[in-house]
């Protein structure tokens, strides 16, 4: 399988995110993708290239104008602030809610950066945007690989996306690479695209997204969201609106759920994909199902994932991986391969 790799993705080095009223050191490393690219070196799964270059436009399938430009210069304005800040993140501290106004766009830095978040666990650092970006370009690179007829291929990029919505970000994510790689499937002919998120924490990003479209189907496996990240989103009962009613599956799954109940909700997810016809597939692969993750609660052991990848394989579908979670640095790179490994051998 051939991977676009984000040669850029260290730009992105959050220091802290805020956890229980303390700045921790983060959990989102670089050392994630590293880990991976080495295994699939190791493994030789197929060729390793960078991405294409595509400009700020082919965001905006996806994310609001005023959002791109907010994260484009975000950096610049929180260093005007202050000098000192060149050697500090970015977290957001204030939002709007429900009844507050997200229509006036306010000239304070802070309010802008609440405005466009849901959450203080995701630094805005030097290098975010241009880490970011690239990713994004690896996400469309290799949707357009696929197009192209290649049976599947993997966007290798951090910081991860599924948390991004159309003008948020949060979740350690700032642009939605999943979302982009099915909206460049739309582009590019494939008539309807199912997104299958198979990371510990819903993508309430990409429901946000698609929610009310047709052309799209998401489809989740992930923590239930009474007790786990990202709370306010993810519950069964979340099917879809107007001309994209039934096209939103959400299995929420309890905290300690292992391999077997896991992969037979994995069967059922492929079976409403199947019965959408869906044409193309994006599959959001985080790898914080397993057991050893150090943020998350199932119990999915290293050679669980070949399974997974048979199993998405066995869909028939022209692919696009996209790496999302996986905290577990030892393992993420074993765990993540073990999959696309599995992917090919059935393919
Ligand atoms: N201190 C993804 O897996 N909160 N995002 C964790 C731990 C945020 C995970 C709290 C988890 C976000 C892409
Ligand atoms: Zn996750």
């Amino acid at each position: 399988m051939i991977t676009f790799y984000n040669d850029r993705h260290s730009l992105h080095q959050g220091r802290v995110e805020m956890f229980r009223g303390a700045l921790v050191p983060c959990f989102e490393v670089a050392a994630r993708a590293d880990r991976v690219l080495d295994e699939l070196r190791r493994r030789r799964l197929g060729a390793i290239e960078p991405a294409q270059v595509f400009d700020d436009v082919a965001l905006t399938r996806i994310h609001a104008p005023r959002y791109v430009e907010f994260l484009r210069g975000a950096w610049d304005e929180w260093v005007a602030l202050d000098p000192a800040n060149g050697q500090r993140d970015a977290l957001p501290s204030v939002w709007p809610v429900r009844g507050h106004r997200s229509d006036v766009l306010p000239e304070n830095f802070a309010a802008r950066m609440g405005l466009f978040s849901f959450d203080a666990g995701t630094p805005l650092t030097a290098g975010t945007w241009h880490a970011a970006r690239t990713g994004a370009w690896c996400a469309l690179s290799a949707a357009g690989r696929v197009l192209a007829g290649e049976r599947a291929a993997f966007a290798l990029t951090r910081p991860p996306g599924h948390h991004a919505g159309q003008d948020f970000f949060g979740g350690y994510c700032f642009l939605n690479n999943a979302a982009l790689a099915a909206q460049a499937l739309r582009d590019g002919g494939a008539g309807r695209v199912a997104v299958l998120d198979i990371d510990y924490h819903h993508g309430n990003g990409t429901q946000c997204i698609f929610y009310d479209r047709a052309d799209v189907l998401y489809a989740s496996l992930h923590g239930d969201p009474r007790s786990e990240y990202p709370f306010y989103l993810g519950h069964a009962d979340e099917t879809g609106a107007g001309a994209g009613r039934g096209c939103n599956l959400n299995l929420p799954l309890p905290r300690g759920t292992g391999f077997e109940t896991w992969f037979a909700a994995l069967g059922q997810a492929l079976r409403a994909i199947a019965g959408y016809r869906a044409e193309a597939l994006v599959v959001s692969l985080g790898v914080d199902t397993f057991a050893g993750d150090p943020i998350s609660g199932f119990r999915l052991q290293s050679d669980d994932y070949f399974q997974v990848g048979e199993a998405l394989a066995a869909a028939g579908l022209p692919s696009v991986f996209v790496f999302e979670g996986g905290y577990a640095v030892d393992a993420v790179g074993i765990n993540t391969a073990n999959v696309l490994e599995g992917f090919q051998r059935r393919a």
